[in-house]
């Protein structure tokens, strides 16, 4: 079985990490199968939304440290750069809406690979660990730039240097998560929320996608050139027009994501 299983449903690409048995930990092959899958949901315009969901009982447990440990495998430096850093600059930069559907637990890379997504649920009994300080790292895959800006200096100092296990009803008190899913439903809850992102005016979303992406670094005023900019471009979209003439006509709208 591939460690990446890819399944298109109408508009929605589901991703599947697919290494059950090490918890979806990810090795060099899985890495590398991940950013060549990001990539083909990319240039494929049927595909309107993406849901990154786990294999078995876990979302994903991070580095897979039996070949991070081994004298075969890539370097520490090259996992990095060459396995999460693309992932998260595809995950971030790719104009569609990324669901990370958290399953059960995710744990180092794993956790900051799901942080990463534009929204993201889990199932009640999902949990998050910062596990890099357990074994002397510090957090990569983004962590550092993104659990700060989503909970707050303090709680991610905290949960980076104690690495402990916050559930995930906890995780969405503290604004890490968007919502939590009771477990009977959250497979059916997830592809629901997906399903609708699909079918919605997908350049729009591109673009608000954007527009939040240069909020971490813009000031007010750069802000609001681009919002003009976007707003412009969005505005040329066959999906504006059909928004508000199935409004105005009193009807339900069929986006094509044009
Ligand atoms: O070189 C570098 O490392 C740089 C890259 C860094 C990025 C990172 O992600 S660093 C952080 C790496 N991840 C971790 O440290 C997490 C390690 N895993 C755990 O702490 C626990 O497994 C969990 C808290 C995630 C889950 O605990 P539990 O009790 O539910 O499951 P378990 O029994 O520990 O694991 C089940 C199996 O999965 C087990 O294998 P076995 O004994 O049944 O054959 C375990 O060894 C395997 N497994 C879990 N995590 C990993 C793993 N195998 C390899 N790598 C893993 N990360």
């Amino acid at each position: 079985m591939s460690s990446i299983v890819f399944e298109q449903v109408e508009s929605l690409g589901v991703i599947k990490l697919n290494r059950p048995d090490k918890l979806n930990s990810f090795n060099r092959e899985m890495a590398l199968s991940l950013q060549s899958t990001l990539d083909k949901c990319e240039s494929d315009d049927s595909i309107r939304c993406i849901l990154i969901i786990g294999e078995g009982r876990a979302f994903c447990a991070g580095q897979d440290l039996e070949e991070a440990i081994s004298k075969e495998g890539p370097e520490l430096r090259k996992i990095v750069e060459e396995h999460y850093n693309p992932i998260i600059e595809k995950l971030r930069k790719i104009e569609l809406p990324i669901v990370a559907a958290v399953n059960g637990v995710a744990a180092g890379a794993g956790a900051n690979i799901a942080l990463a997504c534009d929204i993201v649920v889990a199932t009640k009994s999902a949990s998050f660990i910062q596990a890099f300080s357990a074994i002397g790292l510090i957090p990569d895959s983004g962590g550092t730039f993104t659990l700060p800006r989503l909970i707050g200096w303090q709680k991610a100092s905290a949960l980076m240097m104690l690495g402990n296990k916050i559930k995930a009803d906890e995780a969405e008190r503290m604004g890490m998560i968007y919502k939590v899913f009771e477990n009977e439903s959250f497979l059916e809850e997830s592809m629901k929320l997906a399903t609708k992102l699909s079918k919605m005016p997908t350049q729009g979303l591109g673009l608000t996608k954007r527009a939040l992406n240069a909020s971490l670094t813009n000031n007010l005023d750069e802000q609001l050139k681009l919002e003009e900019q976007l707003q412009t471009m969005a505005g040329q979209t066959y999906d504006y027009q059909e928004g508000v003439n199935s409004f105005l006509e009193k009807r339900r709208p069929n986006f094509k994501g044009e």
